[in-house]
């Protein structure tokens, strides 16, 4: 199965990126939107792999305490197809630590992770063409910076269900160790 680690969302960070993609759409040529339900941090794409177990285990080991993040601005990565749009992250020491110490732990179990370095985003679109003239810059300013506590990443499979793109979450960590702890 596909799997990758990510941070999973609060619901008001949730809601502030589905609204900035609604206003998006407003102003977009072509592009495909994110489901609400489908919208995260990446940690970390281990791909294709029937090691869950060793997965798990390598997550298991990861230190880190609990920490909060904050949203900031909009960008894209530009690309011939169509751009990928996406929700950036005001920079956060605690979070680039956590994303180094999770590629660790898994390169360490044994996954051959992509040697790229960590790029925190929030994919909003994919093959997105926007408006000519649309300032993204500009439009970013006005998302709101909702900030949100982190204290688990979750271990999550990818596939398409019915030709939808789906995520679940197949296990998670808590942040110091505390395993009990829900989002
Ligand atoms: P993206 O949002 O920038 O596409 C599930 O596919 C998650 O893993 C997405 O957040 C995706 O990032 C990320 N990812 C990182 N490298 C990937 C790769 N080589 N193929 C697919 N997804 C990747």
């Amino acid at each position: 199965m596909r799997l990758f680690v990510a941070i999973l969302l609060s619901q008001e960070m949730t809601d502030a990126l589905c609204q900035t993609m609604q206003t998006l759409r407003q102003h977009t040529v072509a592009g495909r939107f994110s489901r609400r339900e489908n919208l995260h941090l990446t940690l970390a794409f281990i791909g294709e792999t029937n090691r869950v177990a060793q997965a798990k285990q390598a997550l298991s080991s990861v230190q880190a305490d609990p920490f909060s993040m904050q949203l900031d601005g909009v960008g894209r990565f530009r690309r011939d197809s169509g751009d990928i749009v996406w929700a950036g992250l005001r920079k956060n020491k605690s979070l680039e630590q956590l994303a180094q110490q999770v590629q660790q732990q898994l390169r360490q179990a044994g996954f051959v992770l992509q040697d790229r370095s960590f790029a925190a985003h929030l994919t909003l679109g994919r093959e997105v063409v926007l408006e000519d003239g649309f300032d993204l810059r500009s439009f970013g300013k006005t998302v709101p910076a909702v900030s949100m506590q982190v204290n688990r990443i979750s271990l999550m499979k990818s596939e398409r269900i019915q030709g939808k793109l789906t995520y679940t979450e197949i296990g998670f960590v808590g942040l110091n160790n505390d395993t009990d702890r829900k989002s």
